[in-house]
């Protein structure tokens, strides 16, 4: 089983910004924690981020063949990105959709997941285990 996580604009900057919404746990720690929980179900794991959109969508259309399933958190392009979404459809791998936060009890804007009508399911609010569930969820999808 390989996974690809992706993730988006300004998700670099966690542990440095805004701590009181992200927490204080760099992305970097997260890839840590994410390796840990892949070691034990033996998935192995590729982590990537970008700010930039075409190259989330070149990585997506990479992902046919060489990944089983993407776990994507696209960050704000999650709100705004008609590409992304397309990218996810056209690639027909298996997408996990996770968020930090919980995107339903913040702004309004933030409810609307252009990108949750063409993934296999969403897992948001949990912090940084968003991502350790994520794995879990990957190598339990059929
Ligand atoms: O909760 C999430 O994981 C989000 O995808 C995070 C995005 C936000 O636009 C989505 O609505 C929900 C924002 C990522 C930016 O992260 C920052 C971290 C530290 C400082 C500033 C931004």
């Amino acid at each position: 089983m390989k996974i690809l996580f992706l993730n988006g604009p300004n998700l670099n900057l966690l542990g440095q910004r805004e701590p009181a919404v992200y927490g204080r746990t760099t992305l970097a720690e997260i890839e840590a924690r994410v390796r840990k929980r892949a070691a034990e179900v033996t998935a192995a794991i590729e982590f990537r981020q970008t700010n930039l959109e075409g190259e989330l969508i070149n990585w997506i259309q990479g992902a046919k063949g060489a990944f089983d399933v993407i776990v994507l958190n696209a960050a704000a392009y999650t709100h705004t990105s008609v590409a992304l979404r397309d990218a996810v459809a056209a690639v027909g791998v298996p997408t996990i959709e996770i968020h930090l936060s919980n995107t339903h009890a913040r702004e309004e804007f933030r409810h609307k997941s252009l990108i949750a009508p063409v993934c296999r399911g969403q897992i948001a609010g949990f912090g940084a285990m968003s991502y350790v569930l994520a794995v879990d969820a990957a190598i339990n999808l059929g």
